[in-house]
């Protein structure tokens, strides 16, 4: 997989993915991050990437010259173009795994207050939030999706595993997990998780999801029949409570 990040602030790109999971992926060769410098496709004799938004309106907007020129010298037959923005579909654990199918995906990070509509018009395959919040530039959306993505890309994570039973790879959160020491200032690891005995750990598991999963998250459950849900509880509770 091939990403390229087109973006008025490389450095900001270049240190997060020169660095620690990510960096390493890339250092194995498996996937490629590029970013593509926007003022560099600047046809202004001052490097211009941006001027004052048709109509009025607070701030101002990306060009559609740079970008597209940006964009042009990138994009292939199988390139996948992404917009971030605050209007977009929210993204997801399952567009992160859809992504990670893509052999090359060209996100357009936005700045000011956007970029010329005709630009998305041409180009842009999708228009993709990371949230209901505004920030200053799309870099970070950018990372965050790139992160998200690159993970689920065989070799890139030490094990497969731990990607299968995560929080958002199914409709249940993830369990409390703890390690060493036993006691920490007078917090004890639950005894069963210490039981060794792999039925009644995974049960508590399982049970510890659902329960947290109804606290924080019920629109994750909605498709589940609640009764459904409780007759697991129990059986998962009869397991646990075992003798
Ligand atoms: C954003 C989001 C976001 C809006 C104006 C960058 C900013 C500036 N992008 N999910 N939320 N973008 O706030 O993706 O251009």
């Amino acid at each position: 997989m091939k990403i390229d990040i087109i973006t008025l602030f490389p450095e900001l790109i270049e240190t997060y993915t020169n660095n620690g999971i990510i960096g390493r992926g890339v250092e194995n060769n498996l996937l490629k991050i590029n970013y593509v410098n926007l003022r560099e496709f600047s046809e202004d004799k001052h490097k211009k990437v941006d001027d004052y938004p048709y109509g009025g309106g607070p701030g101002m907007l990306l060009k559609p010259e740079p970008l597209y020129n940006a964009i042009s010298s990138i994009k292939r037959e199988n390139s996948y173009v992404i917009y971030l923005s605050p209007k977009g579909n929210l993204f997801t654990q399952q567009k992160a795994a859809e992504y990670a199918s893509y052999e090359h995906i060209i996100f357009i990070v936005g700045h000011y207050e956007g970029i010329d509509q005709r630009i998305i018009d041409m180009f842009v395959d999708e228009e993709v939030s990371i949230g209901d919040y505004v920030l200053t530039s799309g870099e970070l959306p950018a990372l965050i999706i790139t992160d998200a993505v690159a993970r689920l890309i065989p070799g890139v994570l030490g094990s497969m595993e731990s990607i299968v039973e995560e929080s958002h790879s199914s409709n249940l959160l993830e369990y409390p997990q703890y390690t060493r020491p036993e006691e920490f200032m007078g917090h004890k690891v639950p005894e069963i998780i210490l039981s060794g005995n792999h039925q009644k750990i995974k049960a508590w598991r399982e049970l510890k999801s659902i329960e947290l999963t109804i606290e924080r998250r019920k629109d994750k459950l909605i498709d589940i029949d609640s009764k459904e849900i409780e007759k697991r509880c129990e059986k998962l509770d009869k397991i646990i409570k075992r003798g």
